[in-house]
């Protein structure tokens, strides 16, 4: 070691950072696809994908560091990237917004959106062409998570982290691109990180866990409430605040909630959307945004619905979160090209509805 990089330790050390803590570049590719993706076994719907799934890809940084994403449009249709609650701090150009900060990415071309992830958090990204049709009917939108540098006392208690995005979806307008998000919506079917239930899948507890949910709303309302436990809202749209308890929480489009939940009660309980439509998929009750919160090591009875559901560990993202930083893709979360043959669902399954 050289002194200059002996005095740079002692610098971060003194500064009570750990060498190798700075900020770093991180780089990604990204595509936009036009794609088929299937809600639930009644609906495939077209969207315009980040990827070609929905949600988008995981992008997990830390606070601070330089992010360069380049992003391929291969759709038919001019897209942008809106990086929702960075500051963009001097970086005004990055922000996404078509006729404001840039030219929307052209068919065939792309573009590299260059900031640094100055605000940790849960945040999250979406298109900003045409918001009506691109976000909230066609899937355009992704969770980006900004760990902090100095994480709550609280944060660091969390042992289990669960990405939970909520959506509506018109069957009307599944099979034509071109139909415009409002004032004519008619959201008919209801899914959670892009399937609607039981096409998702559990979260898996351990007694013990302390579980934080990262509640996102991209394109509708949700008052979400988890049988058997209060959570502690820890965080609102990435901004830490005095934590109060609750067990239901409402949310309007755009808005994000960190939950944290001690997993003290062993059992299966249910988690979903009260706004009770939002438990519909076309008309029919018992599906659409719920979801079921299991404890390992009970019984599970021979009615239960998920009792040999083939496990997904990382649909709620949970294991792509203890990855190192990255852009990190779900198979389970992919579309399809209507043009060509329909890929076999992955081998982790559990996805494509029971
Ligand atoms: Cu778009």
């Amino acid at each position: 070691m050289t002194a200059a990089s002996r005095a740079a330790c002692a610098l971060l050390l003194a500064l009570g950072l750990a060498p190798g803590a700075q900020a770093e570049l991180r780089k990604f590719d990204m595509t936009i696809e036009e794609f088929d993706f299937e809600v639930a076994p009644g609906l495939t719907t077209k969207v315009w994908a980040y990827d070609g799934q929905v949600p988008g890809p995981l992008i997990h940084v830390r606070e601070g560091d330089d992010v360069e994403v380049t992003v391929q449009n291969n759709t038919t249709m001019s897209h942008t990237v809106h990086f929702h609650g960075t500051y963009q701090t001097g970086t005004w150009q990055m922000d996404g917004v078509p006729d404001v900060s840039q030219k929307a990415i052209e068919p065939g071309d792309s573009f590299t959106y260059r900031f640094v992830a100055d605000k940790p958090g849960s945040l999250w990204y979406h298109c900003h062409v045409n918001t009506a049709e691109h976000i909230d009917l066609r899937g355009m939108w992704g969770p980006m998570i900004v760990d902090p540098k100095k994480p709550t006392a609280l944060e660091k208690q969390v042992t289990k982290d669960a990405i939970v995005m909520f959506s509506g979806w018109d069957s009307s307008v599944a099979k034509e691109y071109g139909k415009n998000g409002v004032p004519h919506r008619e959201l008919d079917y209801f899914s959670i990180n892009g399937k609607s239930h039981p096409g998702n899948q559990p979260i898996r507890v351990k007694k013990g866990d302390v579980l934080r949910l990262r509640l996102y709303a991209p394109n509708a309302p949700v008052a979400f409430h988890l049988h058997g436990h209060d959570s502690l809202v820890t965080h609102k749209d990435g901004l830490p605040i005095t934590p109060y308890p609750v067990d239901v929480i409402a949310m309007q489009p755009g808005e994000r909630y960190d939950l944290i939940v001690r997993m003290n009660n062993p059992g299966i309980w249910m988690a979903h959307d009260h706004i009770e439509e939002h438990t519909t998929a076309g008309g029919k009750e018992g599906a659409g945004s719920m979801l079921v919160v299991e404890y390992e090591g009970i019984d599970k009875p021979g009615f239960y619905m998920w009792k040999d559901v083939a496990y997904d560990p990382d649909f709620y993202l949970s294991e792509s979160l203890k990855k190192p930083y990255g852009k990190h893709n779900n198979p389970g979360f992919m579309g399809f090209d209507p043009a060509l043959p329909r890929p076999a669902a992955p081998a982790a399954g559990g996805h494509a509805g029971m």
